[in-house]
């Protein structure tokens, strides 16, 4: 098990870094999703429902930030699946140059996804950039429906809502119309996800948006590749004077590729 001691990165800006670092992922292929909840709501048991799940259609790997011990990374270990534990030195967020960091001793050949579960906490992970490609907030029936009213930033920040531990509505005064359209309201775009991680209620449609944003964010590096190198051909033909000029040449791949 490898466990990476982080200290906090003074850089110039998280931003810049977390940029970087997705410029890094798209020249790797590998998608990275940054999981936020509340301590104990679900969040390892949900990926190692994923990890089971999705055993011959995507190879995942997991960054595990915590404060201290490495308990995560093992249950993610015993499921067969590449696990690295970071600590945090004390604090309840990762920022872009931690996940980096973290990244560093992953063998990310062949690997599509990544999942960085951070620090269990409703508040200090949604203000850091973390450099992952979407974000993923876990929000557990235990918790409560006013969530989004008393932690509106993190609903904003993800792409999506996993709303957890659904087996349990029974017990619990949670009202999930209510839940969904007060995360709704805060953010319009957040697609909603309904789950039983220990049941297994509501998985495939997770999965399926998981397997469709990887396979998106593949597809894009690919189109992308397409233009440099269609770039690199119009610049080689107009040195060769094929082509009159570079305009000539960008106005071909413009309506070629619908765009530039
Ligand atoms: N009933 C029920 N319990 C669940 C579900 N998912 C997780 N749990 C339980 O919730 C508790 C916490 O689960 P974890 O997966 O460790 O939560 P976590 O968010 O990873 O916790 P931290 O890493 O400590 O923040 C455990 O007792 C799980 O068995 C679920 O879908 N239904
Ligand atoms: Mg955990």
């Amino acid at each position: 098990m490898k466990i990476i001691e982080l200290k906090e990165t003074f850089t110039a800006s998280n931003d810049r870094d977390a940029e970087e670092l997705r410029a890094y992922l798209k020249e790797k292929s590998v998608i990275l999703f940054n999981l936020m909840s509340a301590p104990g709501s679900g969040k390892t048991t949900l990926l190692s429902r994923i990890i089971t799940d999705l055993r011959g259609k995507a190879s995942i790997a997991v960054m595990e930030a915590d404060i201290a011990s490495a308990v995560d990374a093992e249950r993610i270990e015993a499921l067969g699946a590449q696990a690295v534990q970071v600590h945090t030195d004390g604090m309840c967020h990762m920022d872009a140059g931690m996940t980096r960091e973290g990244l560093l001793p992953m063998d990310l050949s062949g690997v599509d996804m990544i999942f960085l579960e951070n620090v269990g906490n409703l508040i200090c992970p949604a203000e850091y950039d973390t450099g992952a490609v979407k974000n993923i907030m876990i929000l557990s029936v235990p918790e409560g429906d006013d969530k989004p009213l008393k932690y509106p930033l993190m609903f904003r920040e993800s792409d999506a809502l996993v709303i957890t531990k659904t087996d349990a509505l029974p017990y619990f005064n949670f009202d999930m119309e209510k839940a969904m359209e007060r995360a709704l309201r805060l953010n319009p775009d957040i697609k909603i996800f309904p789950v039983s991680a220990k049941k297994g209620d509501g998985m495939a449609a997770l999965e399926d948006w998981l397997l469709e944003e990887t396979r998106q964010f593949i597809n894009q590096l690919t189109f992308a590749e397409h233009i440099l190198e269609d770039l690199e051909v119009s610049r080689r033909q107009v040195s060769q004077g094929k082509v009159r000029n570079m305009a000539e040449a960008l106005e071909d791949l413009r309506k070629r590729h619908g765009f530039i």
